[in-house]
């Protein structure tokens, strides 16, 4: 299905006066408002496409209804999105769960719901149907070399696949570890990593990326042989200058101090972006900005401040992508409060005095740095970012206009209530 744009404007035009009144005194609070919805409207954040079904936990997955069954109806639910807030405008794909049939029927597919080919997902965490080796005790850490090189072949094909969508980086996170103390030589589980990574570096195209993406725990209990920053850091910079390390906010032990690894990683040239979420100690699990929006406030900061320091550009030079699932909301409603997230502290972050901030620092003045940063994330920016989407074309209330024009109930009556998504 296809969001209407009649409809859009009908919808905006009902929350038309409630949004000026809200957004002309944001406008009278905030500075450079223009430049900033600019940036906005420029903004794009990726849907993977696992996230449009139900998820669930190890213990049950209760499914929801009219959930995408296909690729094409996972990119069409991401075209709803996008309709949406004009800030989705990306889709990044799992291989073996999204192997296209046919590629120019997929491309055509995409330019006619203006999205893009994110980063290419490769799976050797679990065995496929028929697939000759088991990855039970690792893919490209394996003493068994013949299940090294099946690993390897694998990522190598799903850099193929991407190449003919125009996508231009792989994504590899790998479950690679161990149970139990003992069970893995950690200095050759490493060395074999590596071997299988320079490899699969060796088949990327010029113009492509390799994002190392790295995970403390799980499904591991004792060791992950990418566990940490500095596991990934260390492999991406042992690969070559198109290796990057890829931070997932639920992939980090209690506590961890997520904003000082992004600044360090981006003062290296070694940060590859972003999968976003919010995580109580499990993975991939809540909304973005759900438990910890401070946090996430404080990440964009060292993102915006990394990022002018060496003249990146914010839209393009990092990936951005969504990487949560959803086990008891709508998944397409959690995906736009999560990009909803995402935009407020991008824009908070934009906003951050940073000449004053730097003079708090430079004099130790702990209160006033405090001050200036509590003072920004408390601004409520909400009507700047419905603006940056009314003048792209989406909806000012995303949620809103979900509910009232029964997308959901829509989807149902199109696909049933009983499809599944490939990979769920
Ligand atoms: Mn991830």
């Amino acid at each position: 299905m296809r969001i209407d744009k009649k409809q859009i404007d009908q919808h905006n035009s009902d929350f038309q006066k409630v949004h000026q009144k809200r957004f002309d005194f944001a406008k009278s609070e905030i500075p450079n408002v223009e430049l900033i919805i600019q940036k906005l409207m420029d903004f794009n954040v990726a849907i993977p496409s696992w996230a449009l079904g139900t998820g669930g936990t190890r213990f049950a997955r209760f499914s929801g209804a009219g959930e995408p069954g296909n690729l094409e109806q996972k990119m069409e639910d991401v075209g709803i999105l996008h309709a949406l807030n004009h800030s989705s405008g990306a889709i990044s794909l799992h291989i073996p769960w999204d192997i296209p049939s046919n590629y120019g029927a997929i491309k055509n597919l995409a330019s006619d719901l203006n999205l893009k080919f994110d980063a290419m997902n490769s799976n050797t965490f679990q065995d496929q149907k028929g697939q000759a080796l088991s990855y039970k005790f690792g893919s490209l850490q394996n003493t068994n070399k013949a299940i090294r090189k099946q690993a390897i072949e694998h990522n190598i094909e799903v850099i193929k696949h991407g190449v003919e969508l125009g996508s231009k980086a792989l994504t590899v996170w790998l479950s690679d570890g161990s149970c139990f103390p003992g069970q893995l030589n950690f200095r050759k589980a490493f060395q074999n990593t590596l071997e299988g990574l320079q490899e699969i570096y060796a088949a990327l195209p010029a113009d492509w990326k390799v994002f190392v993406e790295y995970k403390a725990f799980e499904p591991n209990f004792y060791s992950m042989t990418v566990g940490d920053w500095g596991q990934s850091l260390l492999y991406a910079n042992k690969l070559g200058p198109k290796a990057f390390t890829l931070v997932d906010l639920g992939h980090h032990l209690p506590n961890a101090n997520i904003e000082q690894i992004v600044a360090l990683l981006l003062m290296e040239k070694k940060l590859a972006g972003f999968h976003f979420n919010d995580s109580k100690y499990g993975d991939d699990d809540l909304t973005v900005g759900s438990i910890k929006p401070y946090q996430l406030f404080l990440i964009f900061n060292e993102l915006i401040e990394g990022m002018d320091a060496r003249g990146m550009n914010h839209a393009t030079d990092l990936g951005w992508m969504i990487d949560a699932s959803h086990n008891v909301k709508d998944p397409l409603e959690d995906l736009l409060q999560s990009i909803e997230a995402i935009m407020i502290s991008y824009a908070q972050a934009l906003l951050v005095n940073r000449t004053q901030l730097n003079i708090a620092q430079e004099n130790n003045d702990v209160v006033a740095a405090q001050e200036i940063l509590q003072s920004t994330f408390r601004t409520d920016v909400r009507a700047i970012i419905a603006e940056a989407r009314l003048r792209a074309g989406g909806a000012l209330d995303p949620i809103a206009y979900f509910r009232q024009n029964k997308i959901r109930e829509a989807l149902i009556k199109e696909r049933g209530t009983s499809t599944i998504a490939t990979g769920l």
